[in-house]
C-alpha cells in the first residue's frame, strides 16, 4: 500500500469505484474516463509501480489479470475487445500502480 496512490485507495475502499470483481489478489472496476462503451481496469492489490518492476515471481499474477479480463469482458457482453497496459510516463502511464485496461463495445457515450 502506498499512501499517495489512487488505486491503493480504491483497493482499501477509501475512495469509491464501480467494482466488477474482487478477490484477495486483484480488483476490477470501471475506468472513470472511459475510452469505449465498456472500459474497465484490472488492478493487482499489491502496489507495483510499473510492468518494468515485475519479475518471474509476478508471472502468475499477470496471467491471472489477462484471463480475468477475458472473463469480465464476456460478462460485460463484449464479443471482441482491446487490452492495453501503459508502461512508464513515456508509454502513457498516468497512474503508477500497474493496471490492465480492457475496453470495447464501440465509442463511449
Ligand atoms: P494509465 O494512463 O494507463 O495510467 O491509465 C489510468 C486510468 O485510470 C485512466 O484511464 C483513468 C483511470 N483513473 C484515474 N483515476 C481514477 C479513479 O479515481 N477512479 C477510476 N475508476 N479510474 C481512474
Amino acid at each position: 500500500m502506498s499512501a499517495d496512490c489512487i488505486f491503493c485507495k480504491i483497493v482499501a475502499g477509501t475512495i469509491p469505484a464501480k467494482l466488477l470483481y474482487e478477490d484477495d489478489e486483484v480488483i476490477a472496476f470501471h475506468d472513470i474516463r472511459p475510452l469505449a462503451r465498456v472500459h474497465f481496469l484490472i488492478v493487482p492489490k499489491a502496489h507495483i509501480e510499473t510492468l518494468k518492476e515485475c519479475t518471474a515471481e509476478h508471472q502468475a499474477l499477470l496471467g491471472k489479470m489477462m484471463l480475468l479480463g477475458a472473463k469480465l469482458a464476456a460478462e460485460q457482453g463484449l464479443v471482441g475487445y482491446k487490452t492495453v497496459m501503459n508502461v512508464g510516463r513515456e508509454g502513457g502511464q498516468e497512474v503508477f500502480h500497474i493496471h490492465l485496461h480492457v475496453f470495447g463495445g464501440g465509442p463511449a457515450a
